[in-house]
């Protein structure tokens, strides 16, 4: 079930714990209880993508961390989430009450989630 989506900015700066060279790019993001999914693409291109089993980055957030990270861009607005698996992802927005509903939406999923 589908809690919130929208458009953020989003960079991937680690896989498996292995930093990656940051790369911002506006990205369609899908929250449910348990995941966050990532698209590349519009949200149109996204759901056709969707049906055709395409499947979008995804993200599990039983055990994640979320944080701000004011120290880790030149950007404001910045927080990071990072997986039990060692990705780490920044997410941001300009707009302040966009990216603190955001914080807050998968603050609470975290939380309402078992933590292994
Ligand atoms: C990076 C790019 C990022 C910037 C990053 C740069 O350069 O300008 O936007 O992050 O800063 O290294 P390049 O495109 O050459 O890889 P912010 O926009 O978040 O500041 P960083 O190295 O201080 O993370």
């Amino acid at each position: 079930m589908v809690e919130k989506e929208g458009y953020l900015q989003k960079a991937k700066i680690a896989d498996g714990g292995k930093k990656l060279r940051k790369n911002w790019s506006t990205s369609w993001i899908v929250l449910s209880s348990r995941k966050l999914e990532f698209y590349k693409e519009s949200k149109q291109q996204a759901l056709s993508s969707m049906k055709t089993g395409h499947k979008p980055e995804s993200v599990d957030l039983c055990g994640a961390h979320i944080e701000w990270a004011k120290e880790k861009s030149s950007r404001k607005n910045v927080f990071q989430i990072t997986t039990v698996s060692g990705n780490e992802f920044l997410l941001q927005s300009d707009i302040d009450f966009i990216i603190l509903d955001w914080f807050h939406a998968i603050k609470n999923a975290i939380d309402r989630l078992p933590k292994d």
